[in-house]
C-alpha cells in the first residue's frame, strides 16, 4: 500500500487544463466594452433639478439622495425610454472600437433588472414591456461579440436585503422600518439565485459573469451563498468566465480597496480573474488573470454634468499599457436614458478603433512585455516577435530594447516594407529609426527575434 499523500500534495492546483482552455478567448481578446445603463441613466446625475454632489458615481444617485425605491422609480422611469435600436448602436460601436466582448449591467445596485423576470416586478419586462437583456444579447451576437453580464449582488430595492451587516453599504432606507417587519436575508438570496438562473437559462451562451460586489465583513457564503451561486451558473454555462467580486477575503485576491491586494493571488475557486478599478497595476499581476475597468470621464452611469473626458491619446495608451502588462481593458460607456451613447464616448471609442484597424495585431493574442516598460513606450509579445509601441519618437533616432536576444528583422507594423537596422549592445537591442512617427498615438514596430 502506498502511503497517503502528504497534506501539501492535496492542495488544489492553481489552474487546470480545463480552465486554461476556457480562458483562452478572454486572454486573447485584451479589449472589451463595459456598459453601465439602468434607471439612473435617465436621471443623468440630476435630482430635483440640481446636479448631485461631486462628479462620478452617478449610478449611485439613488443612494446619494437617499431615495426609496418608489420615489426613485417614479422619477426615473418616465426618463427611461430606450430607442428601438439602442443595442445595435452599442454593439456596432464596440465592434468598430476593436472590442471583442461587451459586458453590461443586467442589474445595478438599485435593483432594477433589465431582463423580463418572472420573480420580480421591478424589471424591464414589467415596467417597460421590453426584455432589454435579450435585445442587447442579440445585438452583440449579430456583431460577433462575446457577451458578459454584470450583475449586482447588492440590491437596494429588495425589502429583505440585509444591508446593516455591510460596513460599506448603508441602505437608502436605513433607519426606516420595512412594511413587512423583520428582514430575512435568505429570501433575498433566493431571489438573487432565481434571477441569476433566469439570466443564465434564457439568453443562450453567457461568456462572462461580472459580479459586483462584496464588503469586507459581508461577502461570499454568508452574503450570497456564493459557491452555490457559482455552481448554478457553471452548470448552465460550462464555459463561463467569472470575476472574484462575490468574495472579499485576502485569499481571494483582495486585501485592499484596490481590488488587487498586495500579492494578488487568486484561487480559481473564488473566480477566474481580478478587477483593478480605474487604475493599471504598475507591473501587471503576473500569474493572475486581470482586467482593469475604467471610465472615459469620471462616472460609470451617465451624468450630463461630467465633462472630464480622457483624451484619445490617453485611451489608446492605456489599452497598450494594459496589454504590455498582460491584462485586459474593459472601457466603460454610460448611455443616456434612451440608450444613446454620448458623442464624446463615441469619439473616444472610434479613436481607439482607428488605431486598432492598423495595429490590432500588436494587441490581440499578445502576452506581457519581457522587460520593464521603457521610457519611449510599451512592448507586447507574440511568440518570437516583440511589438514596440513608440509613444515618444526619440530625437536621437535610436530605440533601446532592454532584452538579451538577437534580432532577425525590425519592420513597421503599418508597412512591412519599411525596415529598420538593429544592433546589439550590453543594454540590449538598439533599433536605428528613420523617418518620423506614422501614428499620432503610437507607432508600432515589429521586432522579430532570432529563435534561440
Ligand atoms: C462598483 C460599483 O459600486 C460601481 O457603481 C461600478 O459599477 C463599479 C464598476 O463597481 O464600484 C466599486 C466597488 C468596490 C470598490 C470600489 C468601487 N471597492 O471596494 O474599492
Amino acid at each position: 500500500e502506498p502511503a497517503a499523500p502528504a497534506a501539501a500534495e492535496q492542495v488544489e492546483p492553481m489552474t487546470t487544463p480545463e480552465r486554461e482552455q476556457r480562458m483562452e478567448w478572454w486572454r486573447d481578446a485584451r479589449f472589451g466594452m463595459f456598459v453601465h445603463w439602468g434607471l439612473y441613466s435617465g436621471l443623468a446625475g440630476t435630482w430635483e433639478g440640481k446636479p448631485v454632489g461631486e462628479r462620478g458615481g452617478m449610478e449611485w444617485i439613488q443612494y446619494r439622495v437617499r431615495a426609496d425605491t418608489d420615489t426613485y422609480a417614479e422619477r426615473a422611469l418616465p426618463l427611461s425610454k430606450p430607442t428601438e435600436n439602442f443595442a445595435e448602436q452599442w454593439a456596432k460601436l464596440a465592434k468598430q472600437a476593436g472590442c471583442k466582448y461587451l459586458v453590461f449591467t443586467t442589474k445595478h445596485h438599485d435593483g432594477f433588472a433589465l431582463h423580463d423576470s418572472a420573480v420580480s416586478d421591478f424589471d424591464a419586462g414589467s415596467k417597460l414591456d421590453r426584455d432589454l437583456v435579450k435585445e442587447i444579447v442579440d445585438a452583440c451576437r449579430a456583431e460577433g461579440l462575446r457577451v458578459g453580464f454584470y450583475h449586482s449582488v447588492i440590491d437596494w430595492h429588495h425589502d429583505q436585503y440585509e444591508y446593516e451587516k455591510s460596513n460599506q453599504l448603508p441602505h437608502p432606507l436605513k433607519g426606516k422600518p420595512y412594511p413587512n417587519g423583520e428582514r430575512d436575508h435568505a429570501k433575498y438570496q433566493e431571489y438573487l439565485h432565481a434571477q441569476v438562473k433566469e439570466l443564465t437559462t434564457n439568453y443562450g451562451p453567457v461568456d462572462i459573469l461580472w459580479w459586483d460586489y462584496s464588503a469586507t465583513d459581508f461577502q461570499g457564503e454568508e452574503a450570497w451563498r456564493a459557491f452555490e451561486l457559482m455552481d448554478l451558473v457553471r452548470n448552465k454555462q460550462p464555459q463561463v468566465i467569472m470575476n472574484n467580486r462575490l468574495f472579499r477575503i485576502p485569499e481571494a485576491g483582495w486585501t485592499s480597496m484596490q481590488m488587487t491586494g498586495v500579492a494578488a493571488q487568486l484561487n480559481p475557486k473564488y473566480g477566474d480573474f481580478v478587477t483593478p478599478e480605474q487604475h493599471v497595476p504598475d507591473r501587471g499581476l503576473p500569474g493572475v488573470d486581470w482586467e482593469t475597468c475604467m471610465t472615459m470621464n469620471t462616472t460609470w452611469g451617465y451624468s450630463r454634468h461630467d465633462q472630464a473626458w480622457k483624451p484619445n491619446d490617453q485611451l489608446v495608451h492605456t489599452l497598450i499599457d494594459i496589454a504590455s502588462k498582460g491584462g485586459n481593458f474593459l472601457l466603460n460607456i454610460g448611455p443616456t436614458g434612451d440608450g444613446t451613447v454620448p458623442p464624446e464616448s463615441i469619439e473616444g471609442m472610434q479613436a481607439i478603433g482607428k488605431w486598432m484597424e492598423t495595429n490590432s495585431e500588436s494587441i490581440y493574442g499578445t502576452t506581457a512585455s519581457p522587460c520593464d516598460a521603457p521610457a519611449w513606450g510599451r512592448i507586447t509579445t507574440k511568440g518570437d516577435t516583440l511589438y514596440l509601441h513608440v509613444f515618444d519618437w526619440p530625437e536621437s533616432g535610436e530605440l533601446t530594447v532592454p532584452v538579451e536576444a538577437t534580432a532577425e528583422e525590425c519592420t513597421l507594423l503599418a508597412d512591412a516594407a519599411t525596415k529598420f537596422a538593429v544592433s546589439s549592445s550590453d543594454a540590449g537591442l538598439t533599433v536605428k529609426l528613420t523617418g518620423e512617427a506614422v501614428d499620432p498615438y503610437a507607432t508600432v514596430l515589429k521586432l522579430k527575434l532570432t529563435e534561440p
